[in-house]
């Protein structure tokens, strides 16, 4: 069974994963002033910010999203491929991370660099990488959501424990070059989120761009988008019955926690977040 890519007590994917690097980002990747990071916990909606920003960059015109995979218009810079595509890049460049913050870049932190976050409701973003994570190579894979629910309970599962990415990510909430995003108020009104974004972008789009972003942008038309539904993505590393674009939808959690489930989820949820606000989860 395939294991991980263990860093500092953190399981990374087997493929396309290296210690050194992982260790040489830390302390000599340079992040310049004017670069964009799209940070999330996995399956937070990675792939549906980076959409957004790559189409209010071109402001509503779809032909860099429709010729181009995301992983090349915004490379992730802690797998081996992505942070050599970004050495060889020039600024200003759209990075894609996964990090928690203690193993991020520490060039951000001294930069003007704006970094967007994206929050998801946990339990979805269990959900949602118990049916991606199981139809990989790239992660310890297991048929039944009760292990993989434990599994997540204590941060075994790639990037490591959800509620330490968000504590560690949300200390940065009060930071100027910090926007901070939640998945669930991106689906109630996608147009105030990417209003939030252009804003923070400090990008200006007429409404007919902005109609072309949420219209490029929207679940339905990315999932037949092969630049970003990952059916380019290398067949070693997939199995039979990967589908990215899963549902795209809240709360689809309620469908698969048992009651027992609900409940451990809650306590575990309250012990690790209980010092912030309420408010900053705004999902049911
Ligand atoms: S990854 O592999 O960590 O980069 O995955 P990530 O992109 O963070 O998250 C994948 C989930 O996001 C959903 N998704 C979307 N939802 C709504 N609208 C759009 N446009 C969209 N694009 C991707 C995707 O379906 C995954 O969620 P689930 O719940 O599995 O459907």
């Amino acid at each position: 069974m395939t294991d991980y890519c263990w860093f500092e007590g953190i399981p990374f994917p087997v493929l396309g994963f290296q210690k050194e690097i992982l260790k040489e980002i830390r302390h000599k990747f340079v992040i310049g002033d004017e670069d964009t990071i799209i940070l999330t916990y996995p399956k937070s909606g990675t792939n549906w910010l980076i959409e957004t920003v790559c189409l209010i960059q071109k402001k509503g015109n779809p032909e860099w999203v429709q010729s181009v995979p995301f992983w090349e218009r915004s490379p992730w810079v802690e797998t081996e491929i992505g942070y050599q595509a970004l050495i060889n890049k020039e600024g200003p460049r759209l990075i894609s991370s996964h990090l928690p913050f203690h193993l991020f870049p520490r060039s951000f932190f001294s930069s003007k660099a704006k970094m967007i976050y994206v929050l998801r409701n946990p339990r979805d973003v269990l959900v949602s990488g118990y049916f991606f994570w199981n139809k990989t190579n790239l992660a310890k894979n297991t048929d039944s959501l009760r292990t993989y629910f434990e599994w997540f309970l204590k941060g075994k599962v790639p990037y490591g424990s959800w509620f330490e990415h968000t504590r560690g990510w949300l200390s940065m909430r009060e930071s100027e070059n910090f926007l901070l995003l939640c998945y669930e108020d991106f689906k109630k009104d996608p147009r105030r989120s990417i209003e939030k974004i252009c804003d923070f972008l400090e990008k200006k789009l007429d409404p007919e761009e902005l109609d072309m972003v949420l219209k490029y942008s929207s679940f339905h038309v990315m999932k037949e988008n092969k630049m970003s539904n990952f059916s380019l993505i290398n067949e070693g590393m997939v199995n039979e019955g990967f589908v990215f674009m899963r549902k795209g939808t809240t709360g689809d959690w309620k469908n698969h926690f048992t009651e027992e489930q609900v409940e451990a989820f809650d306590k575990v949820f309250q012990e690790n977040m209980a010092g912030f606000p309420p408010g900053l989860f705004p999902w049911e």
